[in-house]
């Protein structure tokens, strides 16, 4: 994977939400949604040192990992539609959606609730015996919550193929981060783990990368997990009604200024800069066609409403 292609999946996944939020805006999106505008290096950055039969998991703000995942942009649109998808028929919506056909495991809504999921799809990948992995994404708030150490700590012992990334955005909901820990960086808690935890710049594709083919490869291997805490910055609010008011005057124009495509941008001499442009073309036609195949998926049948629900 080249700059084109890395500027090409993180434009996919920032006009993808770009178009959500104007669906939401014209009431064809129900309940909230959460983006990763600003975040997008990291899925890009990540699913490159993956292969097709690695297990990938992720949090509510996950849609940039369904794309990255290479999950199929019309059954994204019309499961967040509500749309009898072919990925989960409408009833996961955005805080929820998975792909079994992309070993996407799946986003989660309970803070930190992935990982001991994903530490079970490691489990499976060691007992099969086949070298493939299992990465999770949380957030930095989520590295606080009970779950996450106890799986960390099993996943440690049973030297499990897990890789931890911590998107660590600065912000847990309307909370910065130097209110709820007193570690530095939150890769610092591996070593209580007696696992590597890294720390990379979150804004750089290939930053991200390099320490994920490490720590895949470790896991790969039979080492064991590792952490990955890439730093980065939430171009938007947490939710998609969040005016955000706690956060301090100008921090979001700044984090603007440091975004991935922006950096892309800035550096581009004529010739990259052309062929951007062109991708941007490429992308808003794909968003466009992936739309309007999805408003043609019809809503899923009531009389369904009971189906795939255990009790
Ligand atoms: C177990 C649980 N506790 C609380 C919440 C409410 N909640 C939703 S998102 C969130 C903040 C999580 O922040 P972070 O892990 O940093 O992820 P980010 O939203 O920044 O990606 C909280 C507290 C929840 N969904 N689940």
């Amino acid at each position: 994977m080249g700059l084109v292609d890395d500027y090409r999946l993180m434009t996919r996944i920032r006009r993808f939400e770009e178009r959500l939020m104007a669906l939401k805006d014209e009431g064809e999106i129900p309940g909230s949604i959460h983006l990763c505008n600003g975040q997008e290096a990291i899925p890009v950055g990540a699913c490159r040192t993956l292969r097709d039969t690695d297990y990938v998991s992720a949090t509510y703000r996950g849609h940039g990992w369904a794309v990255a995942r290479g999950v199929d942009l019309t059954a994204l649109f019309a499961e967040i539609m509500g749309r009898d998808s072919a990925i989960c028929g409408g009833r996961a919506a955005s805080p929820y959606l998975s792909d079994a056909s992309r070993r996407f495991v799946g986003e989660n809504s309970i803070v930190g609730a992935g990982v001991p999921i994903a530490a079970g799809a490691a489990l499976s990948a060691k007992r099969a015996g086949a070298g493939d992995v299992s990465v999770v994404s949380i957030g930095d708030g989520a590295m606080n919550q009970g779950n996450v150490h106890e799986a960390l700590n099993l996943a440690a012992v049973l030297d499990l193929p897990l890789v931890l990334v911590v998107e660590n955005n600065i912000y847990s909901e309307m909370s910065r981060i130097e209110d709820m820990v007193r570690v530095r960086q939150l890769a610092e808690r591996a070593a209580g783990y007696g696992i590597p935890g890294r720390v990379v710049d979150g804004n750089d594709p290939d930053a991200v990368a390099g320490a994920m083919a490490e720590a895949v490869d470790r896991a790969r291997t039979g080492a064991g997990p590792s952490i990955v805490e890439a730093m980065t910055e939430r171009l938007v609010g947490h939710y998609s009604g969040d005016a955000q008011h706690y956060r301090p005057a100008g921090e979001v124009a700044a984090a603007r200024e440091r975004e991935p495509l922006v950096r892309i941008r800035r550096a581009a001499d004529a010739t990259l800069a052309a062929q951007l442009d062109a991708v941007d073309a490429e992308v808003a036609a794909e968003i466009d066609a992936a739309v309007v195949a999805a408003r043609a998926i019809p809503f899923p049948n009531p009389a369904t409403v009971k189906e795939h629900v255990y009790a």
